[in-house]
């Protein structure tokens, strides 16, 4: 005669194998990280906190500027924000060396990108909009549009 499994207790081992099924699978995603095989998916959440910080930056700050520090065309943009008394919040990317100054500039550089339509620095933010590179901010110094955007912005 053949042997019938009550319903239940089938229930019972398919609820008993599933949290072993989980650990497995915690442990064996744990193992692949550390190999480098995942490394690739889990850093993604570390790379969006910094990409949050920097959209934090671009939406909250009067006035913030993207740059590299060995880069002329960003110590020009900075001549001029310092030229008009303006205080900025600064991102460098990489140092004079070219050396990374954030976990992945790359990915900050993508980024504006997304959001700008380009992803040469300087970039330069005021008041949340995107105002343009180390040109653009010439010629509007020379009109007076960069310090009217700015007073508008109340950063002088
Ligand atoms: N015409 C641009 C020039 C900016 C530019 O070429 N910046 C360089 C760095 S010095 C750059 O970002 N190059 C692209 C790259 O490094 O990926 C401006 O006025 O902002």
């Amino acid at each position: 005669m053949a042997h019938v499994e009550p319903a239940a207790l089938t229930a019972r081992r398919r609820s008993w194998r599933s949290p072993h099924q989980l650990f497995f699978l915690v442990i064996g995603a744990f193992l692949l990280s550390r190999r480098g095989v995942l490394a690739p998916v889990l850093s993604v959440g570390q790379e969006s906190q910094l990409l949050q910080e920097v959209e934090q930056k671009v939406k909250g700050s009067k006035v913030f500027l993207v740059s590299k520090a060995y880069c002329p065309f960003c110590q020009k943009a900075k001549e001029v924000l310092s030229s008009l008394g303006v205080a900025f919040d600064l991102l460098e990317l990489v140092d004079v060396n070219k050396q990374p100054l954030v976990d992945d500039p790359e990915a900050v550089l993508d980024y504006m990108q997304r959001i700008t339509g380009a992803r040469t620095v300087p970039r330069l933010f005021i008041a949340g909009k995107f105002i343009g590179g180390c040109d653009d901010m010439i010629h509007m110094a020379q009109s007076g549009e960069l310090q009217k955007r700015l007073k508008d912005a109340g950063a002088i």
